[in-house]
């Protein structure tokens, strides 16, 4: 029996959470290495497993995956969430990358300043419902079909509801202008894996509070007010 995917990160969402919602989407059982000091991570990178000295690592099938979009492209390829031909593969990989522009926003947003904390939740709203969600209410009326591509459960779709619900952590009425939107989620929070990922007790991680913030900080080095600095650069390329 192949032996189960090893995740390295720390005990928190940042960019390890959309790896731990694939592997549930595709049925996949996981062992996390939870680092808790910058040390662990050194030793890490003394070891060579870290090819740009960053995380998130997998471990899986002999390789020390890293770079977080390559081990999601990778699990969605191995276990048939990435479309059927290229054009639904490019297709799914616009949906995608749109979403994580999004996602790198909110994931960042635990470390704003807390007199930004409001000004970025109206940010991730207003980019929310005026820029990404219209995509893919458009497209699911479009089509009529009940997933983004293909008409088949895919990366597209599992990123999707990812992104709903942190969305509507910061927004709860986010998806009110969005009928087919809600619908999606409905339906794809019932499938029997995603169920199980959004129990209690399952491998999924709460929001970033302060205490999550600070086990980060103990491993990686970033400043408080980060997310000003990068919201702007984004603001500006809007
Ligand atoms: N593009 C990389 C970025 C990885 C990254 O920035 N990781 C952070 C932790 S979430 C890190 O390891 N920071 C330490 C450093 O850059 O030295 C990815 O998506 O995996």
């Amino acid at each position: 029996m192949a032996a189960k995917p090893k995740l390295y990160y720390f005990n928190g969402r940042g960019r390890m959470e959309s790896v731990r919602w694939l592997l549930a989407a595709a049925g996949v059982e996981f062992e996390e290495v939870l680092l808790e000091t910058a040390e662990e991570l050194q030793n890490l990178i003394k070891g060579g497993k870290l090819m740009y000295e960053q995380l998130p690592m997998v471990e899986i099938d002999g390789m020390m995956m890293v770079q977080t979009r390559a081990i999601l492209r990778y699990i969605a390829g191995k276990y048939n969430l990435y479309g059927k031909d290229l054009k639904e593969q490019v297709l799914i990989d616009m949906y995608v990358e749109g979403m994580r522009d999004l996602y790198d926003i909110i994931m960042l947003s635990p470390l704003s300043l807390p007199e930004d904390k409001e000004k970025n939740f109206s940010f991730i709203s207003e980019k929310a419902t005026q820029r990404f969600f219209p995509v893919y209410e458009k497209a699911l009326k479009d089509h009529g079909k009940n997933y983004l591509v293909g008409n088949q459960l895919s990366w597209a779709d599992i990123h999707l509801l990812e992104l709903i619900l942190m969305v509507e952590e910061c927004k709860s009425d986010a998806l009110s202008a969005f009928p087919k939107l809600q619908e999606f989620k409905a339906r794809v929070s019932k499938l029997p894996r995603i169920q199980k990922f959004l129990q209690p007790g399952s491998p999924r991680r709460p929001p970033m509070d302060e205490a999550s913030l600070e086990a980060a900080k103990k491993i990686f080095k970033f400043e408080k007010g980060l997310l000003l600095k990068y919201s702007s650069t984004i603001l500006a390329e809007f």
